[in-house]
């Protein structure tokens, strides 16, 4: 069963079905494709056909290896030396790279602040490893941050810690007005867009091209993309509060990669805004574990 097209009135619960519809069409292409595909679309407006939308594909890097799925008690990341420089002071819990858009989050606020940090990496679809969580995390959620001996968990908490511990890194920016401006969107979307959450789950891996957006989603994508115009407008880009990233910038990194999954149109201002983002790189880093990490989590596929 298709996806319903965006003049559907069903606003509610669709989100899995459109998501799930489109995994049940997608396709591996080879493993030489590149992970990173253009997001600006030539004519926006235009209906996408059917006969594209038929033919999503899954983006890999070449030399993608398995990784064990199965081991994940909370762990430094495979890259930490066994000698070398004492450990970081800073450890961010985070799970999968392909699927959650949390951990990308957090994964980026620490890159922006300069923080010092190594990885620990859950995984969600062990119940093993689903009630480790709970005990290291009160809200049972990732990304959590570890930090000279403090525990900051849920994204925004993060995002505010860091930017305390290291304002010059412009996590949050130094006009006041502008400040609260970047509180309120990132709050809008720390607290919004479950359409969009539920309908377009993150998947950095896969492609789907001509992907029908339900109509709760699009009104989510309108509004993120009337934010994105505002600021660009304001600020004067390439970010959304200028020439540096912001917090903003991390909360919205997700959709970035959520509009390129699933073909979203652009205009040109947004498109830029999009590739500005996924050229970031700490982007291009996270993309790249992403393309790595083991195939289809199915558990994962609509829960993120
Ligand atoms: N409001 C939280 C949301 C975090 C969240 O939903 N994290 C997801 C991963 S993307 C999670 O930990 N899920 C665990 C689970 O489903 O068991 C935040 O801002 O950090």
């Amino acid at each position: 069963m298709r996806a319903p097209t965006s003049r559907s009135k069903s606003a509610s619960g669709p989100g899995t079905k459109a998501a799930a519809t489109a995994r049940a069409a997608k396709t591996t292409v080879p493993k030489a494709a590149t992970p990173e595909p253009a997001t600006a679309k030539p004519a926006p407006g235009k209906p996408k056909s059917s006969k594209s939308a038929a033919k999503p594909s899954v983006a890999k890097p070449s030399g993608t290896k398995p990784v064990a799925s199965k081991p994940l008690k909370t762990k430094p990341s495979a890259s930490k030396p066994a000698t070398g420089p004492a450990p970081a002071a800073a450890v961010l819990t985070l799970s999968s790279k392909n699927y959650s858009s949390w951990s990308l989050r957090g994964f980026l606020m620490c890159r922006m602040a300069g923080l010092d940090f190594e990885e620990a990496k859950v995984s969600a679809d062990d119940p093993d490893i689903r009630a480790e969580l709970l005990l290291q995390s009160s809200s049972f959620l990732v990304p959590r941050l570890d930090h000279d001996g403090m525990r900051i968990w849920d994204t925004l908490a993060i995002g505010e810690y860091l930017h305390e511990r290291a304002p010059e890194a412009g996590l949050l920016p130094k006009e006041r007005a502008a400040r609260a401006h970047c509180r309120s969107i990132c709050g809008e979307m720390h607290s919004g867009f479950a359409n969009l959450r539920s309908a377009l789950p993150m998947n950095v891996k896969v492609r789907h091209p001509g992907f029908k957006v339900w109509t709760g989603a699009q009104a989510d994508i309108e509004r993120i993309l009337t934010i994105w115009r505002g600021c660009l407008k304001a600020y004067g880009g390439p970010y959304l509060f200028g020439a540096a990233p912001t917090m903003a910038d991390a909360m919205y990194a997700p959709v970035c990669s959520r509009f390129t999954t699933y073909d979203v149109e652009l205009d040109a201002p947004t498109a830029a805004y999009c590739k500005a983002i996924l050229a970031l790189p700490a982007m291009k880093e996270w993309t790249k574990a992403a393309l790595e990490e083991p195939d289809e989590m199915e558990e994962l596929d609509v829960e993120f």
